[in-house]
């Protein structure tokens, strides 16, 4: 059995970024419900995550989306992140807001078009260097809606182009990581949509490009643990957005709708080295939270992962090789349900109150008066939300 203390230390070791959009109103196509006490500045986003960390230990960093997160000073913005305790983190590139994007950006047919696109990946990187950022994430809304609409290879063509330019402009500690998406918003063709063809550009960018696995852009069943694994071997894993789907990309808390699912693909991490600092995976959260808290949302998202990752921690990897070496199918599979099926809740309980930390983080934030306080406080001005 794995020894506990070990369990623990890696526990302590594990970070998970949190998305400063999550803090925001957010809702579907149809409806924004807005929330009491809703962040209006990105330094209001911080002082919400600040609480996530506070109240958890484990989710220093704040990934922020530009132009969501637009401010003037950048080095400012980060000394005022400092300030609170968290650290700015991933940035995240906007190229599908804006009437120029219609039919796309970087794989845009028109060149003015695309050079608009490259400046703003550009642009981040800018902002990555005031803020000490190491990785830009690029998700592109990019592709077509109907068959003949543009040439497939000349879009795979133009991405490659940008991307380029791109990673020439990186800096030695910076990283690109390029997320996929199988559909939506295009419908016929996205240019992006799967981990194969991120994985090609990357592998031609070179060491510096890496995927991102969006656990909510993929087809309905999936083998996500699959590709996580493959990407591990290849080193080519730069990180997660994390969240959860029941029907395609809905941003939901992830380990709400399949923990197991979470599990499995946290096992494959366990296994194959992606916990080892030196692997540089990110473990982000990319979510929204429509129509509950959204900072109690976010501790408990987090709590999810930590949860998902005890449990995968948990699994019995010595027992495993020894079933799977003499084909014993039942005793490797009982040996993977049985941690999945360990209450991890009270080791972690206890972890946390090892750290210093309430045994129940979201009793914990429910107790601090933060929520009454920006309920209060935060009046007047406008509330940012997804898009704004
Ligand atoms: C696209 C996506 C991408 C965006 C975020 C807001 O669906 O997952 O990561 O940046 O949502
Ligand atoms: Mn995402
Ligand atoms: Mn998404």
């Amino acid at each position: 059995m794995p020894d506990i203390a070990a369990v623990k230390a890696a526990l302590a070791n594990q970070r998970i970024e949190t998305p400063s959009w999550g803090y925001g109103n957010s809702g579907t196509r149809f409806k924004v419900f807005a929330q009491a006490g809703v962040p209006r500045t990105p330094r209001e986003k911080l002082d919400d995550a600040a609480k996530v960390h506070e109240f958890t230990g484990i989710a220093p960093k704040v990934a922020l989306h530009i132009p969501w997160d637009k401010v003037d000073d950048y080095a400012a913005l980060s000394a005022y992140a400092k300030e609170r305790g968290v650290e700015l983190g991933t940035i995240n590139s906007n190229t599908f807001q804006d009437d120029d994007y219609k039919f796309g950006s970087v794989c845009h047919p028109d060149p003015k078009v695309r050079r608009k696109a490259l400046d703003h990946l550009l642009d981040c990187v800018d902002i990555m260097d005031a803020t000490g950022s190491r990785d830009l994430k690029i998700w592109l809304a990019d592709g077509t809606n109907y068959p003949g609409q543009d040439d497939i290879v000349a879009r795979q063509d133009r991405l490659a182009e940008s991307l380029a330019a791109v990673y020439e402009r990186l800096g030695d500690d910076q990283r690109l990581l390029l997320e996929y998406k199988f559909f939506e918003p295009a419908f016929y063709t996205t240019d992006v949509p799967d981990w194969g063809t991120s994985y090609m550009q990357c592998l031609k960018l070179g060491d510096k490009a890496q995927v991102v696995v969006d656990t909510g852009h993929h087809a309905p069943g999936t083998n996500i643990e699959f590709i996580v694994a493959l990407l591990l071997r290849e080193k080519k894993l730069g990180g997660f957005d994390f969240n959860s789907r029941f029907y395609a990309d809905d941003d939901l808390m992830v380990g709400a709708a399949d923990p197991f699912q979470l599990f499995r693909i946290l096992h494959e991490v366990a296994k194959n080295g992606g916990f080892d600092p030196e692997t540089n995976v990110a473990f982000m959260l990319d979510q929204c939270h429509n129509i509950e808290a959204k900072i109690p949302a976010v501790i408990r998202s987090v709590m999810n992962v930590q949860e998902a990752t005890a449990k995968a921690l948990l699994v019995d990897r010595e027992a495993l090789s020894a079933a799977q070496a003499t084909g014993d199918v039942l005793t490797a599979n009982a040996v993977i349900m049985d941690a999945y099926n360990t209450d991890v809740r009270p080791l972690l309980a206890e972890w946390r109150e090892e750290q210093g930390l309430a045994a129940d983080p979201v009793a914990g934030y429910a107790a601090s008066g933060w929520q009454e306080r920006i309920v209060a406080e935060r009046v007047g001005g406008e509330q940012a939300g997804w898009g704004a």
